[in-house]
């Protein structure tokens, strides 16, 4: 059969992109069966900048699938709960187009709304729940067979129409044995084309994960039985991986990998064995890890771990069901940075009843990680959303349409959901939300002043925290109260910008080592603090009141004492488009005479050169 596997796409910016796993895993193992598998990824599309905002997305992505309705024999969509809006208007134009054509929906959102789904679209024929590994295969064979719904009725996890009917087939469990699995058919994909966007790409490592918090759907989805392939079978996939894909920097998927210390140790054991030349990174909980384990990790070239953090306070912990101890979360933190790998940690605002105090604990702690040089952890917000299949799911009552809310998850710009599915708030769970919209808007604006100020101007964030008398509670009501902040505004560059000019009111009342540090991290802080595009060179010269170093060492709490001063400094920046550059110089004009002569004589090579000094990119 001619199979289409779609990845619909999802809100985030350029880097947001890798490869769709779960589908090119998908279209390997029905390419063991025979099946003829097309992979056709839409958020790749709209990533790399081929998609016209300005003209209409379901004839854009209508475009990137067969004609003919004989050209393709079944269209499988993988489901996400924040885009399932754009997933279903392309389904619907889909089934417009190819009415004979059948629809497979699987994935974590649709598993969970499988029944709600075929009642409310016609264009739906099948949910195929929990994991397709095995399940898929057997949908094909069904659908080939002369009596579809005798075959059908066997199919676990399948839900479906017999006659007028929505059946849900019962479960069947998950995939025990991961080491069977195939290999990922990367080749229905160019590496080349995500690389050149994220330099990450994604292996399974495995799944299952033992915990159960009460915003996730993993457990539900995955179940808790932890699950990994086998460090050989693993390691071999790593090394197929380099040679199939040209990269040898991977994310170790599992939701939770770091839950079995021996299996961890095991693994680092035979990368080393096997002397395999791989940057990695992975996912851990805090109180999972060890100083042991976290120096096998990086003498097996582990980078960088991700932990789900949530918040520094043991109520709100409590209240998730993580129960991290937040001493804990801050040794984890440090251990990791001690053994040279990068924390990269998430925390969630917009808990209920979360005092000032919580939230202070929480984003100060984060905004240390981040701007510590010892530390130079990587910080990720994310509002406090309810998703099906998580506990929180069972609170869908309180959920109703916001346009903000919707917004904010909007995959491409202006697509809004159509008014008719608006009170179908189960199935389009993220284009509403639980909060009143007054409370929707300030978690929003603190969600994205948070993302803007951890990615842009760490350092400074942190040092108004430490050193300018204010608490992060007051930075996020002074950004709002200052800013026109909208946080429905598409244009990334113009909400930044925002949040930034905001910001910089605030350190304009700052004492001047603040100040100063501003000036260095976001040298044009006082005009448009970042642009997306600019032909002609830009400069600016700042006079240098402190010695580096001891400022840095100040504004991080390292040294108690204010720091040395200096005399005869200019900070000099320039920019071009978004990427700039900072010195510290005595003789400011002289050297950007010079840059501006060299940037005549090799304006590509000049550019690349700025690119690649850049610090503005990441928000
Ligand atoms: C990698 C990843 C990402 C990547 C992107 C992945 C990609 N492919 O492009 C990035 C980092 C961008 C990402 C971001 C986010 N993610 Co994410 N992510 C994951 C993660 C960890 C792994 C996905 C994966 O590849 N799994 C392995 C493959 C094998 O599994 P799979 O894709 O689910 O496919 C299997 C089944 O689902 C099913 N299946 C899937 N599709 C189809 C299609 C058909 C036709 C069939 C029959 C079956 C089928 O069969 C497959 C094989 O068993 C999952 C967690 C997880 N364990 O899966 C979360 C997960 C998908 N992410 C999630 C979330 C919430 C997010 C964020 C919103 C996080 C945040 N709060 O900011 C952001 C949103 C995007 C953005 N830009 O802001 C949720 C989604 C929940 C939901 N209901 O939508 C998940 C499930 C995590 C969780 N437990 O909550 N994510
Ligand atoms: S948030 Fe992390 S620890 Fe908690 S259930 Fe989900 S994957 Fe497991």
């Amino acid at each position: 059969m001619q199979v289409y596997l779609v990845q619909p796409p999802y809100m985030g910016i350029q880097y947001d992109v890798q490869p769709p796993l779960g589908l090119l895993l998908l279209a390997a193992i029905l390419e063991q069966e025979g099946h003829e598998a097309h992979v056709v990824d839409l958020n790749l599309f709209v990533k790399s900048g081929e998609f016209k905002p300005d003209r209409s997305a379901r004839t854009q992505f209508m475009r990137r699938l067969p004609r003919r309705s004989k050209q393709i024999d079944l269209l499988g969509l993988t489901t996400w709960s924040y885009n399932f809006g754009i997933t279903m208007e392309l389904v619907e134009e889909f089934r417009r187009k190819h009415p004979q054509v059948p629809v497979v929906l699987g994935g974590p959102h649709v598993t969970f709304v499988d029944e709600q789904v075929l009642e409310r679209f016609a264009s739906v024929d099948y949910v195929l729940r929990d994991e397709g590994d095995r399940t898929f295969p057997q949908l094909l064979r069904a659908l080939s067979h002369p009596n579809p719904p005798e075959k059908l009725a066997l199919i676990p996890g399948l839900t479906w129409r017999k006659g007028g009917e929505v059946v849900r087939n019962p479960s069947g469990g998950v995939v025990e044995d991961l080491d069977a699995l195939p290999f990922p058919a990367y080749h229905l994909v160019e590496p080349r084309d995500y690389l050149v966007l994220n330099t990450v790409l994604p292996i399974e490592a495995g799944r299952g994960c033992p915990y159960n918090c009460n915003f996730c759907s993993t457990t539900n989805m995955f179940q808790r039985k932890y699950r990994v392939k086998s460090a050989p079978r693993l390691v071999d996939e790593i090394e197929w991986a380099i040679q199939a894909t040209g990269s040898n920097r991977f994310e170790l998927l599992h939701d939770n990998l770091v839950a079995k210390k021996a299996y961890v140790l095991e693994l680092c054991e035979e990368i080393r064995r096997r002397n395999v030349d791989v940057d990695w990174s992975c996912t851990s909980r805090t109180d999972n890890l060890t100083e042991e384990l976290a120096e096998a990790m990086f003498l097996a070239g582990c980078s960088s771990i991700f932990f789900g953090i949530e918040s520094l306070s043991a109520e709100r912990q409590a209240w998730t069901g993580k129960k991290l101890k937040p001493a804990k979360v801050r040794e984890a933190i440090e251990l990791t940075a001690r053994q040279h790998i990068t924390p990269s940690t998430g925390i969630i605002i917009g808990f209920p009843d979360e005092s000032d105090e919580e939230l202070n604990e929480t984003v100060l702690t984060a905004a240390r990680w981040r701007a510590h040089p010892k530390i130079r952890g990587d910080v990720s917000t994310a509002s406090l959303r309810y998703y099906p299949g998580a506990d929180l799911f069972q609170h869908k009552d309180e959920l109703r349409y916001d346009a903000l809310a919707s917004a904010d998850v909007s995959p491409v710009p202006g697509q809004v959901l159509p008014e008719e599915w608006r009170d179908q708030v189960e199935l389009f769970p993220l284009d509403s939300i639980h909060t009143d919209p007054e409370e929707t808007r300030r978690t929003l604006v603190r969600r994205n002043a948070l993302r803007v100020l951890y990615g842009v101007c760490p350092l400074t964030f942190y040092a108004i925290l430490r050193r300018g008398g204010l608490t992060p509670r007051e930075v996020l009501d002074g950004i709002e109260k200052h800013g026109e902040l909208d946080p429905a505004e598409t244009d990334r560059v113009k909400r930044n910008n925002s949040v930034l000019l905001a910001f910089a009111e605030l350190v304009e009342d700052a004492p001047a080592e603040v100040r100063e540090l501003l000036s260095c991290e976001l040298p044009f802080w006082r005009s448009e603090p970042i642009v997306d595009a600019l032909e002609s060179l830009e400069h600016v010269v700042i006079p240098k009141y402190f010695e580096q170093q001891s400022l840095i060492d100040y504004a991080c709490g390292d040294r108690e004492e204010p720091p040395e001063r200096t005399e005869t400094l200019s900070i000099l920046a320039v920019r071009r488009g978004p990427d700039s550059v900072v010195w510290f110089t005595e003789q400011p004009e002289e050297l950007w005479q010079q840059f501006q002569a060299q940037f005549v004589a090799d304006p590509v090579g000049t550019a690349r050169w700025l690119d690649s000094l850049s610090n503005q990119r990441g928000t």
